[in-house]
């Protein structure tokens, strides 16, 4: 077994001599069976791709560790992107690692806890905007136009090639591609990824088939759904919360040559998947992750027949990112109770009630 993405996938990637083949043991990331959700709309080979097991609790890190050994290999001195919170998490924790200081832009009072908290114990330079993801994303453009500092935000391309290797991860494992392959989209570089590698992997005799591609935005924030960037988007997902994808081409390529969509789901939507996954198949997400889910369920409302189709939903982030909205959305509750048996018993039978 190798170790981590670089060295497993080495031949598909842009690694050479010189590139230090760094991991914190990102990517081999399980697929797993539904149970329930198969059931509730007829597919019985329904999978998730539980991306939330990287190291830092989201697919970036697949991409974050070649974009990362390609900058130490070209001696930079600094590593530096914008983020709605697991690009930074993912950088600050890679630069962490290899001792390359990370610079993160995320808009202000607009990222998961979590994924501050993390970035901040990697120790990271946070700079709060006051302004949304696309602000940030254009300032570290001409920022690293002007400075010394290495960009792996998507927009470098290496990033791109490193979260390929999630789609090789899925054909690996299935021995060939999924009928479909639902993903969220928000700066839609991961869509744009997944096909790029299932069409490697395709040339290289490795699928006899290619997926189709179902990219989902949440509503309030689904510029490549209404054709033309969203100026203040707006959903709870604020993973996705993006109105000017920077790889808006890659995206509508994967939907028009895999056959694929790239539609919307509601906020209602992306939280009712949540909570499904979570209570009822014991995947706890964020809810970025849960667009993907709440799109097949979308797609078996709209009639479309899944019963023998092969299909994989990609869950990009860990729940634990945002405990408090799963608290405030889902809580059954915590009973404070005295060490008395007789007392903890008794809630015990309240409890089956
Ligand atoms: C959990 O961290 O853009 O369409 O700055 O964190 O490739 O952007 C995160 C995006 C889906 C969307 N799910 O992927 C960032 C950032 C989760 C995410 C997406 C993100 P892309």
């Amino acid at each position: 077994m190798a170790w981590g993405v670089l060295e497993s996938y080495r031949e598909f990637l842009p690694v050479g001599e010189d590139t230090p083949m760094i991991t914190l043991g990102e990517g081999n990331t399980p697929l797993v069976r539904s149970y329930r959700l198969a059931e509730e709309i007829g597919c019985p080979e329904l999978y998730f791709k539980l991306e939330g097991c990287n190291p830092t609790g989201s697919f970036k890190d697949r991409g974050m560790v070649l974009a990362v050994a390609k900058a130490m290999e070209a001696g930079s001195r600094g590593i530096i992107c914008a983020s709605t919170g697991n690009t930074s998490a993912s950088a600050a924790a890679y630069g962490a690692r290899v001792g390359l200081p990370a610079t993160v832009l995320v808009p202000q009072g607009d990222i998961a806890f979590g994924k501050l908290a993390q970035t901040q114990a990697h120790g990271a330079r946070i700079l709060a905007i006051d302004g949304n993801f696309d602000k940030a994303l254009s300032l570290v453009r001409t920022i690293t136009e002007r400075q010394p500092l290495t960009l792996v935000n998507s927009v470098n391309r290496v990033r791109l090639e490193g979260q390929k290797t999630a789609a090789f991860e899925i054909v690996d494992r299935l021995q060939d591609a999924p009928d479909l392959l639902c993903i969220p989209v928000g700066n839609a570089g991961n869509i744009t990824s997944y096909w790029k590698g299932f069409n490697e992997y395709k040339a290289a005799g490795k699928s006899q088939s290619l997926p189709r591609m179902m990219g989902f935005q949440a509503q309030g924030a689904a510029p490549l759904v209404e054709g033309r960037p969203v100026a203040s988007p707006e959903t709870v997902a604020s993973a996705i919360r993006i109105g000017s994808p920077a790889s808006w081409q890659g995206a509508i390529n994967a939907r028009d040559e895999s056959g694929g969509a790239i539609d919307s789901v509601t906020d209602e939507e992306i939280m009712d998947a949540y909570r499904l996954l979570s209570t009822g198949e014991g995947i706890f997400c964020e809810p970025a992750s849960a667009a993907s889910v709440a799109g097949i369920i979308k797609l078996h409302q709209q009639g479309m027949d899944l019963r023998n189709r092969r299909v994989v939903c990609v869950i990009t982030g860990s729940g634990l990112k945002d405990p408090e909205l799963a608290v405030s959305v889902i809580s059954t509750g915590v009973k404070e109770v005295s060490s008395d048996l007789e007392e903890v018993e008794a809630a015990l039978l309240e409890f089956a009630a």
